[in-house]
Order: structure tokens, then C-alpha cells, then sequence
């Protein structure tokens, strides 16, 4: 389809082929890899095999449940439980939810999957916005394997296959443990029909271990509070892939997302020792390089609509007359005016970050109000510049993009990624190199996963992690959790009219 002779103006869909040796099995152990059908879903035909030859028998078992893989069940987990007795500490008033501080609005629709609007934090009574609307827009899974069976493999799996019509119905105590309330959200089918996804949205609070703490040898007192967090989340499936999408708010006005990967991975025939595209993950079992990239949408309002991004490196200084024993370090600050300025890379070295800036409102030391975007830092997209996935995926080749708010600007490979050759989009958005300073700003945040698959991941892979973190920064005057009251110790002596502590 992309770069491919022949294939230009067509709609092709290609088979790759498995082994399944009866129903209700899992067929990844199996790949034939060298049958690959191209179909042409408008002609409704085949117009081309690849077939280098029959393959050898099923190579392996991949039915992770069956008794011969797993062995005997462990006996020694004892009940883990969660429980609120008085219920959670939020409160969902149709689809606006507030907890500690917060309030938020909480959407969904067939494409993004979860979009929380008008994200604010109550602050000794004023209510003050954070961010207008956020949004996962976009997820790629490029592959780097350049067999001719895979070399076009690169699934965008929410501008191409929708997650949020993908969500799965959450189970309480498989998915999701303790207090939990549910949504069920409503999404399009591919018919432009309704369909409701049963408890597709979880809501719940966690226990997110100490708050903050200290122990005063002068003083002679100790003190400490637990951090709790809101969870806001869903899971999706595609294809092989499942993800997790997770939101959380915390006591100290931090926001953060967590992508939650996990799956069986896609899997190939290894092709041999010292084969450099591809991982063994089981005897003659492969499982190709390949990278989760994730786009955030965060239409910013750090106290109100007009931001301005910074960009903070640390500074290493040499010995001079000011820094003669050479310990000193410091800080940069790059303002980022125009949106050709704010295609940025993050930079562990120095620990880059990027703090959205409100310049109309001071804080209490006469510093304009912020929050700070961390970033993982993780590799950008691994494809070569002029290849088609970095034309078409452009938002992966930046950990971040900068531009002026545009009511039509939602994602960020433009609004049909199907058949798309790359050119609409965030390239596109910021053509024009609108000013973005003092402005509506949207920032564009890639982060994601470069997965070198290990033997552990097979038969079916454990929950790897990727997101960002967004923190305040001079945006409250003072640690706002001072409120927070020193929890109840538990009696475990458990002797009757014994009061509980504090702690
Ligand atoms: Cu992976």
C-alpha cells in the first residue's frame, strides 16, 4: 500500500498465516511466516501470494492455561482484599467526577478511547483549570523485521483499528479490585449503530503509600500521611495486543498516565543465530523488534487558556572564578515562541522538561504559575527518516509538538490514517508556524515502549509500563496536602475498647 509497486490507489489487506491444530486454541505458537495472501478488499480478490516453500510442523505450544504449561496452580497466594466501608471518596454526578480537589468530565468515544474534559483543582476555594481536554489521539506499533513477509507491518492501532470501540467489559476482582464504579459508555459500531460496552470505564481510588514523611531528632516528633490516588482507566484489545489506559490524580494536584502493555506477542519462525531484527523467545520461535508509540493530546489551561511551553535543561558549568571548586550547576530556560520552535526531543543527561506557563498569574514568591510535563525519555521512532511509517507516524519522530489550539486539530496523524501517505496532520498543523506563546496551546507528548522481546514474554507477556507524569510547579503556594489527616493505625492486638492510633 505505502511504497510498495502496484500497490498505489488500491485497498489491500494481507494474510499472514498460522497453524491452529483444533478450535479454542492459541495459534502463535505455530506461525507458517512464509504464506502471506494480499487481498484486495475492493475487488474482493487475491492478486498476490507469497509462498517460498512448505514449513516445518507446528513449532510450539502456546495455550498458556493448559495444565502441561502452567504445571500445578500455586496454593500459597493467600486473599488479598480491598475494602472501603464507608465507599470510595469521589462522587460522579452524571459524568463529572470530583474527588479531593478535583473535578473533572469523563468521555469516551470509538476512536480515543477515555477524553477527560475540563480537568480543574479546587484551591482554598477557587476553582482553578488545569487542562480543557485529554486525550491518548494515537498509537502506532511499527515492526522493524525487514522480511519481505513483515517489513510493511505497522499498526496504528487508534487511528486505524479504534480502541475505544475495542474496550473490553471489565470483570470486579480479575480487572479491577475493591470499591469500583463502572461506566458503560455508548460508542458507534461500524455501522453507525449505538452499542453500549458494559462497565467498559473503571473508577476507583488506591492506597498509593507514603504521601510524605519525616522524623524530627530535634523536635523530637515524627510525622506521616498517605498518598492516595483516583484511577481513571479502560482496556482495550487489538488483535494481539491488549492495553491499559490509566489516569490517575493525586492528593498533590499530580496528574499521570500509564499505558499498560501486555499480550501475547506476534510471532514469527526464527530465522536463524545472529538473525538481528528479531528476538528467540521460544525454540524456533521469533518474535520481531518492534515499538508501541503513544500520542497524547493535552489542550492545555494552566489557570486559564493562555500557556506558553519552557523548556528546563539542568547546565553543567566548568571551574571558574565564580565556581572555583567546580560543584556548581544550574538551569536553562528556552521559551518556545513559534511552533516550528516546539518540536522538541527529551534529553535525560540534563533532565529536560517542559513546563507550561501561565505568565498572567504569580504564586506567592512572584513566579508565574506552572505545571511541568516529565517525560520517559524513551526512543523516539526507530524507522529511517524517509521511509513511509516516518512520513506517516511523523508525531513519533518528536517526544513533543507545540502548536496554537484548532478546533479541528484532534489527531495528530490528521483525521483518516487509513491509506493516509503522511502528509496530514501534526507536519501539517504547524505549516502555518502559528505563534504559541501567550496562546490556547495543545501539547503533542509521544512516549512509548521499544521492545526487545525476551524469553518471558511468551507465552504470554506480564504488564510492561509506559507514560508521563504531569506535576505543579509553582502552581500552589505550598504543599497542598498539609490538610491531609494522619491516618487511623490498624488495632492488630484487636483487644476490645483498645483505641486505634495515629500515625
Ligand atoms: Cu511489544
Amino acid at each position: 500500500m505505502f511504497d510498495y509497486e502496484g500497490e498505489t490507489g488500491r485497498r489491500l489487506l494481507r494474510g499472514l498465516a498460522f497453524v491452529q491444530k483444533q478450535p479454542g486454541e492459541y495459534a502463535w505458537g505455530n506461525p507458517m511466516d512464509q504464506l502471506v495472501a494480499f487481498v484486495d478488499v475492493i475487488e474482493r480478490c487475491v492478486v498476490r501470494i507469497i509462498d517460498d516453500g512448505p514449513t516445518a510442523d507446528p513449532i510450539t505450544d502456546g495455550n498458556y492455561e493448559r495444565p502441561e504449561l502452567t504445571g500445578p496452580l500455586r496454593t500459597d497466594l493467600k486473599p488479598l482484599q480491598i475494602i472501603q466501608p464507608e465507599g470510595p471518596s469521589f462522587t460522579l454526578d452524571g459524568n463529572v467526577l470530583r474527588w479531593q480537589n478535583w473535578d473533572l468530565h469523563v468521555g469516551f468515544d470509538s476512536r480515543e478511547g477515555l477524553i477527560l474534559g475540563d480537568i480543574g483543582f479546587e484551591d482554598a476555594g477557587r476553582r482553578r483549570p488545569i487542562i480543557d481536554r485529554a486525550s491518548i489521539a494515537e498509537m502506532v506499533v511499527p515492526y522493524g523485521d525487514p522480511a519481505p513477509y513483515r517489513s510493511w507491518q505497522n499498526y496504528f492501532d487508534t487511528g486505524e483499528y479504534l480502541v475505544g470501540r475495542d474496550a473490553n467489559s471489565l470483570e470486579l476482582g480479575c480487572d479491577c479490585l475493591g470499591e469500583i464504579t463502572y461506566l458503560s459508555p455508548v460508542v458507534a459500531d461500524a455501522f453507525g449503530n449505538p452499542r453500549v460496552i458494559d462497565q467498559a470505564i473503571c473508577i476507583h481510588e488506591e492506597d498509593y503509600g507514603v504521601l510524605w514523611k519525616h522524623t524530627d531528632d530535634w523536635a523530637q516528633h515524627q510525622a506521616s500521611r498517605r498518598q492516595r490516588r483516583l484511577v481513571v482507566s479502560f482496556f482495550t484489545t487489538v488483535g494481539n495486543y491488549d492495553y491499559g489506559f490509566y489516569w490517575y490524580f493525586y492528593l498533590d494536584g499530580t496528574i499521570q498516565f500509564e499505558a499498560k502493555a501486555t499480550r501475547i506477542v506476534f510471532t514469527t519462525r526464527y530465522p536463524g543465530p545472529d538473525y538481528p531484527y528479531a528476538s528467540q523467545i521460544a525454540p524456533g520461535l521469533a518474535a520481531p523488534y518492534h515499538q508501541h508509540l503513544f500520542c497524547a493530546r493535552l489542550d492545555m489551561a494552566v489557570d486559564g487558556a493562555r500557556n506558553t511551553v519552557h523548556e528546563r535543561d539542568l547546565k553543567r558549568l566548568p571551574r571558574s572564578e565564580q565556581n572555583p571548586h567546580g560543584n556548581a550547576f544550574s538551569r536553562t530556560r528556552e521559551v518556545i515562541c513559534r511552533e516550528s520552535q516546539g518540536q522538541r526531543v527529551a534529553d535525560g543527561t540534563v533532565g529536560r522538561v517542559w513546563e507550561i506557563v501561565n505568565s498572567g498569574t504569580k504564586n506567592r514568591v512572584g513566579e508565574p504559575v506552572a505545571y511541568t510535563l516529565f517525560p520517559e525519555g524513551q526512543p523516539t521512532l526507530a524507522a529511517a527518516a524517509d521511509s513511509s511509517i516516518s512520513r506517516r507516524a511523523a508525531f513519533a519522530t518528536k517526544h513533543l509538538w507545540v502548536t496554537r489550539f484548532a478546533e479541528g486539530e484532534r489527531y495528530p496523524c490528521g483525521d483518516f490514517v487509513n491509506q493516509s501517505i503522511g502528509t496530514p496532520g501534526l507536519p501539517e498543523f504547524v505549516r502555518a508556524d502559528r505563534g504559541v506563546e501567550d496562546e490556547d496551546i495543545v501539547l503533542w507528548h509521544s512516549f512509548g515502549l521499544t521492545h526487545f522481546p525476551r524469553t518471558e514474554d511468551w507465552p504470554i507477556m506480564p504488564v510492561d509500563y509506559t507514560g508521563f507524569t504531569l506535576k505543579p510547579t509553582g502552581f500552589f503556594d505550598q504543599n497542598p496536602t498539609l490538610d491531609v489527616p494522619p491516618s487511623e493505625r490498624p488495632d492488630h492486638a484487636g483487644e476490645a475498647g483498645e483505641s486505634a492510633c495515629q500515625c
